[in-house]
């Protein structure tokens, strides 16, 4: 999959530190852009491709994140969807309240700016926006730049909010103990047969926006067969972010995982 778009070659990528200072202050610290490491030349990659597993330097560093997350005891969990589903209002509303008991941290990465970062910030959390350039996802090693970037003191969940893609996020482990889909009302129901790969690879999917989905004539039944058709194994909860139908069950998912050693 990637291979056949290309974005499985390293890009340079930003990152910011948002602060929170006061209400509508906030002090952002951005820091050195890190080196890409060189793209294999064409013809290597056309020999090399046949031995080495495709993704295996990223499948090797989201082994350390996954690593280091659990002996800092952080449930670490990556949210993945297209565009616009509802990553950002989420967490958003999961950040001050489930937020306020349960100390959590952000990593978001966008292509450019750090708008969602600033949406984020709180005062109780920690937030860097990850800024990929040209990349349509986030890697293992722009993830543990953002993390190191962070105060994690008392963090025990780091939410990852990836770039809006349902295509290329599959193939890019994190290090995340927890995938999580979202699928969202405006989107149509008929997405998880589109796009199996990322749901596949699901331990949660969320079906967001479930406030409108009258008014859009969509059904939410027919959704989850089809979320359940392709992804069998996951936990499938109907959320709003805006009534906040749902969300006990969300926070309630959280706080179960915390418990898990
Ligand atoms: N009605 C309704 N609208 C929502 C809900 N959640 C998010 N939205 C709206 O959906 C739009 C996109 O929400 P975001 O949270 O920015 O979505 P996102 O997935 O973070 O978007 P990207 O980071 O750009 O991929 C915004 O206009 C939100 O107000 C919800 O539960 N109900
Ligand atoms: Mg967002």
């Amino acid at each position: 999959m990637c291979l056949e778009c290309g974005c499985d070659q390293p890009v340079p990528f930003g990152i910011k530190v948002l602060r929170f200072v006061a209400p509508g202050v906030l002090r952002a610290h951005t820091m050195p852009a890190p080196a890409a490491t060189p793209a294999e030349p064409p013809v290597a990659r056309k020999t090399f491709d046949l031995q080495v597993p495709l993704l295996a330097k990223n499948d090797q560093l989201a082994a350390r994140n996954r690593a280091n997350f659990r002996a800092r005891r952080l449930l670490a969990l990556n949210l993945v969807s297209s565009p616009g589903a509802g990553k950002t209002t989420l967490l958003a509303r999961t950040l001050d309240e489930f937020g306020l008991q349960t100390k959590c941290a952000v990593v978001v990465g966008d292509l450019e700016t750090d708008n969602d970062a600033r949406r984020l910030a709180r005062p109780h959390a920690p937030v860097a926006q990850i800024t990929t350039g040209t990349a349509c996802h986030l890697d293992a090693e722009m993830v543990a730049r953002g993390v190191d970037t962070l105060d994690l003191a008392g963090v025990r969940v780091l939410f990852i909010e990836n770039v809006g893609n349902l295509v290329c996020p599959a193939s890019f482990d994190l290090g995340e103990e927890l995938r999580v889909v979202l699928l969202s009302t405006t989107e149509g129901e008929d997405k998880p047969l589109k796009y199996p790969p990322i749901f596949k690879s699901a331990h949660v999917v969320l079906l967001t926006k479930v406030d409108v989905a009258d008014a859009l004539g969509f059904n939410r039944e027919l959704a989850v067969e089809n979320i359940r058709c392709m992804a069998p194994q996951a936990r499938i909860i109907q959320v709003s972010a805006r009534s906040g139908e749902g969300l006990a069950e969300w926070y309630a998912l959280l706080r179960s995982r915390l418990s898990v050693p």
